[in-house]
């Protein structure tokens, strides 16, 4: 039969995780939760006491069809017949223990480079553990997390294998979803996910090992929907914009607004400009009572407090779980120290629908090649137009999302379409709340299209730029301060045109191509 890795359980004996329960009593009712392969983890006790163990475990493992790895102990997985072991860098090596072992035993090795992986696939290893992911209590002297970003370059280095692949470290019900579709590279994903206090530490090790099973079988429901390749695809796309705004606008969407003081009235007031719902709410508590409404969640980190990333976790979390739209604004991401590291913990926390910033900004989420920010504005651009574009496909494409990377020209991708836009006004640049507020749109038309979420959040921006373009045109708009309230009636005025079922206001406005790279 072949290896099924998929719900990896590694076990824990110290009290804060087992709790006083007997361990062969949790591994019975993981196995029975679905936990496909076991293996017995313990760093401190005396050789006769972990072969009792073991032995007592292989009963219960055998009972379920369950393979039982024992970790690092070659000698007790022999004593008790187990069907393979566990091994780390620092364990017995590989070729010592294969002479050892039976013919078909499994061997797994724990990998933290591409040059260990390599190395055990040479070898031989049956699988790699590949961790940490996240930073996790249950092991404390872990050296690097890969995180989803990680793991997926960490994929394609070995991608011409077949060895099988899990993650561990910090994976749990909350960030297993993700943890699978975020590290898939697109020539190897992994097989599984290798998991401690999240089975073990639960309360009901079995319904824990349920969930997680159910969670793993399905794809999140934040996954993008593959798109057909179109021959004119930027035709396409304009074609279907008129029925979106008018699709958003009769949904009257909420939009749950986690933003910056010195923008939330402008932005609330564009929000209700184009007939959606907006909620200032940045108490992360309220995101579970307030994701039910199906609506989208911004986060926009524009003036950062000691407590604001505990909150947008919260909030980003349970939008989540519900699949519900999650829109991240990385305000002045490479400005300053705690900023860096707001951007690091969120990235690592949570999945963004769309990340939406200035040059500055996604060149930091990116992380290689950031540039420090003076404030928030991007600063002075290096990157050529081809390079944005190039940049935005590649974030979108390593977070599986949608990537907005705004400035004169903005440029959008999902990982494999790259739209350049031109519309727009310079005056938009000399008002603030301008560009946090298309983060608020773009949230809006993401929670009432969801089929293409490039599609929905092109909408809204069309819908933006062109209303500033109507606004910019006025007479009576002479600068930044007349223009603010022009641009609020354009914006109304659109909208009221589209639930009117008028299209006018689009027609030969879209300042739009596809770049190819
Ligand atoms: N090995 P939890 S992380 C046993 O990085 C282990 O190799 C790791 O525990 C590695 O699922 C880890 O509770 C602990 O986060 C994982």
């Amino acid at each position: 039969m072949p290896l099924d890795l998929s719900l990896y359980l590694v076990t824990d004996s110290t009290p804060a995780i087992l709790k006083g329960r007997d361990l062969c009593t949790v591994v019975e009712e993981a196995c029975k939760g679905g936990v496909t392969i076991v293996q017995y983890r313990d760093k401190t006790s005396d050789t006769g006491d972990l072969i009792e163990t073991a032995s007592k475990l292989h009963q219960v493992t055998k009972k379920y069809g369950v393979p039982l790895l024992i970790n690092d102990r070659v000698d007790v997985a022999l004593a008790v017949g187990a069907e393979g072991v566990h091994l780390g860098q620092d364990d017995m090596v590989f070729e010592a223990a294969k002479k050892l072992l039976p013919k078909d035993a499994i061997i797994g090795i724990s990998t933290s480079t591409v040059e260990q992986a390599k190395k055990a696939i040479a070898d031989g290893a049956d699988y790699l553990g590949i961790g940490a992911m996240f930073a996790t209590p249950t092991k404390t002297n872990t050296k690097a997390f890969l995180g989803t970003a990680g793991t997926q370059a960490f994929l394609s280095e070995i991608s011409d294998s077949s060895v099988g692949t899990v993650a561990i470290g910090g994976i749990n019900h909350s960030n297993v979803q993700r943890v699978l579709y975020q590290s898939k590279s697109p020539a190897k994903g992994l097989d599984g996910v290798a998991i401690v206090s999240a089975i073990v530490g639960a309360e009901d090790p079995k319904a824990s090992a349920a969930k997680l099973a159910e969670l793993i079988k399905n794809t999140p429901m934040f996954a993008l929907t593959p798109q057909p390749s179109r021959a004119n695809e930027v035709e396409a796309l304009l074609q279907d914009i008129p029925a979106i705004v008018r699709k958003m606008v009769e949904a009257h969407p909420l939009v749950h607004n986690m933003i910056n003081f010195v923008v939330a009235n402008f932005v609330a007031n564009v929000a209700l400009s184009i007939g959606a719902s907006p909620i200032m709410a940045p108490y992360g508590d309220e995101a579970k009572d307030l994701c039910k409404f199906d609506g989208a969640l911004l986060i926009n980190m524009g003036t950062l407090t000691s407590e604001s990333v505990s909150n947008y976790q919260k909030a980003v979390q349970a939008y989540n779980g519900r699949g519900n739209p999650v829109i991240y604004d990385p305000v002045g991401a490479a400005a300053t120290g705690i900023r860096r590291n707001a951007v690091s913990t969120l990235m690592a926390g949570g999945y963004f629908d769309l990340i939406k910033g200035n040059e500055g900004e996604i060149r930091q989420v990116w992380g290689s090649n950031a540039v420090q920010q003076r404030g928030v504005d991007s600063g002075p651009s290096t990157l050529d137009g081809q390079q944005k574009a190039k940049l935005a496909r590649d974030l979108a494409r390593r977070e599986r999302n949608v990537v907005l990377l705004t400035g004169a020209v903005d440029y959008l991708s999902d990982g494999e379409r790259v739209i350049a836009v031109e519309n727009g006004h310079p005056y938009l640049g000399q008002v603030t709340g301008t560009g946090c507020a298309i983060g608020s749109v773009s949230g809006c038309f993401l929670a009432a299209h969801r089929s293409d979420k490039l599609l929905a959040v092109l909408s809204g921006l069309l819908l933006f730029e062109i209303a500033a373009e109507n606004a910019a045109a006025k007479e009576y708009v002479r600068g930044p301060g007349s223009f603010v309230p022009a641009f609020l009636d354009e914006l109304y005025a659109i909208r009221t045109a589209a639930s009117k079922g008028d299209d006018g206001w689009f027609v030969g406005r879209a300042k739009v191509h596809e770049v190819k790279l």
